[in-house]
């Protein structure tokens, strides 16, 4: 009995210390581009997270925390929520002009996805959103790109006139730099009602008026098309940089037949201990742990696409982040 438990023992700690590896997998360079002609963005708020929380969901009523951004900009709610279920969170600062760029670092946990939440002004309550989009896997360098859409959080009429950035209370706020590209006062507001669900924003109608009107949005100057950002999100090197294991370089595969193929790639190397061996994975499943830097895979289907995920470990227990290639077998 004494025996068994020991080896249990043994068992959670190598498991926790895998577990402590993959809670600093790698680190993404966010660079998000403003495409609109007129439109203020809010300072943004960025999270890499699980894939069962959400920021915001298109069809359903919007929380609290996603009313105070797409109604003021407010994001120390959303924050603190996120916080509450093991994100990383990133926050800019300053409002992102139009034609803008901001560019942010943020790291993930194994699994994680990217979500992202900015007011659009001047709304009342339209924000540029992402939701749960995957993050670039692979090696250093792997780059994807995100148009982002712009939303109605349905918590507030778009009445269109200069007011209040509280949730709940109508109006659109007006910073200066909003103000200055030109929207007016006096406006008698647009006849219509909140939503009651986020949904894509059937945008602004504005007017000529600047002294009053129906809006005070510009009609010249304010309205704009979907999408009204993209993002560029790039993996970085230094992947584990905390747990000292690289990811393997020089990743590549031959076919040799309709059934069986190599994946070869470089040693990789631990700064806190030495490399122990690779886990292989072919279509997300662990087929094989090797020390060597090569593996060979048969019984394969003709013409078929499999994707292999390498990662390196190491004698402390580190696992690198993975590299990946995908192959063809002959027809
Ligand atoms: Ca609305
Ligand atoms: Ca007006």
């Amino acid at each position: 009995m004494k025996n068994t438990k020991l080896y249990t023992t043994a068992l959670v700690a190598s498991v926790l210390s895998v577990i402590s590896a993959s809670a600093a997998a790698s680190t993404y360079e966010v660079s998000v581009t403003n495409l609109t002609y007129g439109m203020h963005f809010t300072p943004l708020i960025l999270a890499t997270h699980s894939p069962s929380a959400q920021m915001f969901s298109a069809g359903v009523a919007a929380s609290p925390q996603l009313q105070a951004i797409a109604e003021g900009g407010d994001t120390s709610s959303m924050a603190a929520l996120l916080d509450s279920v093991d994100a990383t969170v990133i926050t800019g600062d300053g409002l992102l002009a139009p034609g803008g760029t901001a560019t942010f670092m943020i790291n993930d946990s194994e699994g994680d996805v990217f979500s992202m939440a900015g007011m659009l002004l001047p709304t009342n309550d339209g924000f540029a959103g992402v939701n749960s989009a995957s993050l670039p896997s692979g090696s250093a360098g792997t780059s994807v790109s995100i148009n982002v859409l712009g939303y109605d959080a349905g918590t507030e009429a778009n009445d269109e006139v200069v007011g209040s950035g509280a949730p709940g209370e109508a109006g659109f706020p007006a910073p200066p730099p909003v103000v200055a590209t030109g929207t007016g006062t006096g406006a008698v507001g647009v006849p219509t009602q909140a939503e009651g669900f986020v949904h894509i924003h059937r945008n602004v109608l504005g007017d000529l008026d600047a002294n009053g009107g129906i809006s005070d949005i510009n009609a010249t100057v304010h309205r704009w098309l979907n999408p009204v950002a993209r993002i560029t999100i790039t993996k970085m090197g230094g992947d584990n940089g905390e747990s000292g294991v690289t990811s393997v370089i020089g990743l590549n595969a031959q076919t040799y037949s309709k059934s069986a193929l190599e994946v070869f790639w470089q040693a990789a190397t631990s700064a806190e201990s030495y490399v122990t061996g690779y886990e292989i994975r072919r279509d997300g499943a662990l087929v094989d742990t090797r020390d060597g830097t090569s593996f060979f895979d048969d019984n394969l289907q003709a013409g078929t696409e499999y994707t292999y995920e390498i990662r390196a470990m190491d004698a402390a227990g580190n696992i690198g982040g993975p590299s990946s290639v995908s192959v063809r077998t002959n027809p």
